[in-house]
């Protein structure tokens, strides 16, 4: 065992002064304890944890009902506390370290009182990756403990590798009294430390994910030559049997899942899943982008999933076993013993209760489940699940794609001029925002790689790092933009979206091998209709051409927001931006 990490749980317990300190092996046995304890002994808001559903139809499966004020992150609670503001940024909430942890130890004092410590010993990565590292967390919640057992590889094998080393990231969570006014998500990237208190919501509370794998990660691999990503990895296989290494990036609630479990409505193309939201890219020994997925578990938003959008997650949904399946503030089908959610299959059950356990009135106006209800569910069920998920070295990247929710403004596809230009494509990214965060929804934001609530550092320092890593490549991937979400004069989605977004990867893997031309627009390379696969589709020609209509004048007042925003940045704005700006902006 490691000296330090004893030394380091012996003082986390001696401020949060819990009755009992459980360390987690991570077996099967251990989960189905936790989860027990989570029904019959630990509580919140007087509702158990955790209650069991149907397991004939959903084996393994249990409803969690979170504290009703703790249903998404939070971003204005959430804090990147560099020794030097400066680091932080324009993008992030900063406090000054010292003032910090002063204020999280008066909050952490005594909050574990009465209540068990999980210590949760983890890896990110494979074990065998050359790029995987070993975390700890402890928590008080075995909502918390059971999903890090779904979403990261947790237990003993962390344990071993970490030897007697003392190289760990370190998680202190606590779900103190859900008070919201003593809610703070603190991250200390020179120490490797997370400290959250106050929430047990996903991002907010399972550190393994938001907090380290994108915050503490990206300022580590600004110092260490890589990238921590919000994006998906995905191998899309043609006709030929040649699979062709995806990386791509959406806001919170903007398509991830659903992209990177995409069943092809065209025959012979196939996707194969390797991550649905965290991507750590590393340059390999032949100078090309490499990508692997850090976590083993998926934590997605239930409203929309079906048999319709995406059969696949439904049937990962029900192949719970090993792992159980954690449904987060679903509906309850209260005569089938069911989760549901808007957006199911079949219709809509006579007798529900809503996410907070209330008889749900259909004509009330709310939604039964809530917006940004979610399930956790291991990878290892997925039946598209690569066979290069476990290659420790990652997957090479030829494509990188940005994708944000614009209704309006933004063609369903374009192509980068260059590297450079495509890193200023991701950096003008905005996006209408969702229910992820506690946030006005619908309204547009700018959120460069979809990496704003998540980027650890500064991020004029970050577009200068990505341009960095561009000209460190042998043979950078190429960039895209894609928007599913463009309507028309009746509020109707353009494109159909889900299955049928193969048609739109086809035609990027046709750039990428040379078998198609493009055409030039001031904003990007758009295709040329005839290339597109469209057959099988009932789609107009001139939804079509709605699809990729560029607006001069709406692309003219979109500049303006952009540079409001890249402003902000001052002298850490990188000139290559402001180079492609004006280019943009001249041939408009
Ligand atoms: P996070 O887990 O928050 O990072 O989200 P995500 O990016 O993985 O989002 P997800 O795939 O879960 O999609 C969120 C919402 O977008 C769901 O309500 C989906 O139904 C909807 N959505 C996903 N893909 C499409 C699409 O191609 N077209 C349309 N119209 N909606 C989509
Ligand atoms: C997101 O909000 O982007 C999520 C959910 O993937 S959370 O884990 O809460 O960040
Ligand atoms: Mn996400």
């Amino acid at each position: 065992m490691s000296p330090s990490l004893e030394k380091w749980i012996e003082e986390c317990a001696s401020l949060t002064k819990p009755d009992q300190i459980y360390w987690c092996d991570g077996s099967e046995e251990e989960a189905h304890r936790l989860i027990e304890i989570g029904m019959y002994k630990e509580k919140i808001n007087d509702n158990p944890v955790f209650s069991e559903l149907n397991h004939k139809l959903w084996p393994s499966s249990y409803l969690h009902r979170s504290h009703p004020t703790d249903v998404a992150r939070t971003e204005h609670l959430t804090f990147v506390c560099h020794s030097d503001k400066e680091n932080a940024g324009p993008n992030n909430n900063w406090m000054d370290p010292r003032e910090a942890k002063e204020l999280l130890r008066k909050l952490s004092d005594g909050c574990m009182k009465g209540r068990t410590m999980y210590v949760l010993p983890y890896i990110m990565g494979h074990p065998d990756s050359p790029y995987s590292r070993v975390c700890v967390q402890v928590t008080d919640n075995s909502y918390v403990a059971a999903s890090m057992r779904i979403m990261t590889r947790m237990g003993k094998i962390a344990l071993e590798k970490l030897g007697d080393g003392g190289d760990f990231v370190r998680g202190i969570h606590s779900v103190g009294d859900f008070d919201p006014n003593k809610r703070f998500i603190m991250h200390f990237p020179d120490e490797n430390l997370v400290w959250s208190i106050g929430s047990g919501y996903g991002g907010n509370a399972l550190l393994g994910k938001k907090c380290f794998s994108l915050r503490i990660a990206s300022w580590l691999g600004l110092k260490e030559d890589w990238l921590a990503e919000h994006m998906i990895i995905i191998g899309v296989e043609d006709p030929d049997g040649n699979i062709t290494y995806i990386a791509a990036a959406f806001p919170s609630a903007c398509g991830k899942t659903n992209l990177a479990m995409l069943r092809s409505t065209l025959p012979g193309y196939k996707v194969w899943t390797i991550g649905d939201d965290i991507a750590w890219l590393n340059i390999g020994p032949d100078g090309r982008l490499y990508a692997i997925n850090p976590e083993t578990g998926f934590f997605g938003v239930a409203p929309g999933t079906s048999m319709k959008t995406n059969p696949n997650m439904m049937e990962t949904l029900k192949a719970g076993t090993f792992y159980p399946t954690l449904f987060t503030n679903t509906a309850l089908n209260v005569d089938t013993n069911e989760p549901w959610w808007e957006g199911m299959d079949g219709p809509v059950p006579e007798n529900i209760l809503d996410w907070q356990g209330r008889k749900w009135d259909k004509t009330g106006g709310n939604t039964a489940a809530h917006p940004n209800s979610r399930f956790t569910v291991s990878i290892s069920q997925c039946p598209t699940l690569s066979p290069e998920f476990d290659n420790p070295q990652g997957v090479p990247i030829s494509a990188i794609i940005f994708g944000s929710r614009r209704s309006r403004l933004l063609p369903l596809v374009y192509e980068s001029f260059s590297w450079s230009h495509g890193v200023f494509c991701g950096a003008r990214m905005g996006s209408e925002t969702t229910a992820a965060a506690i946030h006005q929804t619908g309204k547009l934001r700018r959120d460069p790689m979809a990496m704003i609530p998540f980027c650890g550092y500064n991020m004029g320092d970050y577009f200068a790092h990505w341009l960095n890593m561009g000209r460190k490549l042998s043979n950078p991937p190429k960039i895209f933009g894609v928007n599913w979400f463009r309507l028309d004069e009746d509020g109707r989605f353009l494109w159909p979206g889900f299955g049928e977004n193969m048609r739109v990867l086809k035609w990027i893997i046709d750039r990428i091998n040379n078998n198609v031309k493009a055409k030039e627009s001031p904003v990007g390379l758009l295709p040329y209709i005839e290339d597109l696969e469209l057959s099988g589709l009932n789609i107009s020609r001139e939804n079509m051409e709605k699809l990729f209509k560029i607006d001069n004048d709406e692309w003219k007042l979109e500049l303006e927001d952009v540079r409001s925003f890249f402003n902000q940045f001052g002298e850490k704005l990188p000139q290559e931006i402001w180079d492609e700006f004006k280019k943009l902006e001249s041939q408009l």
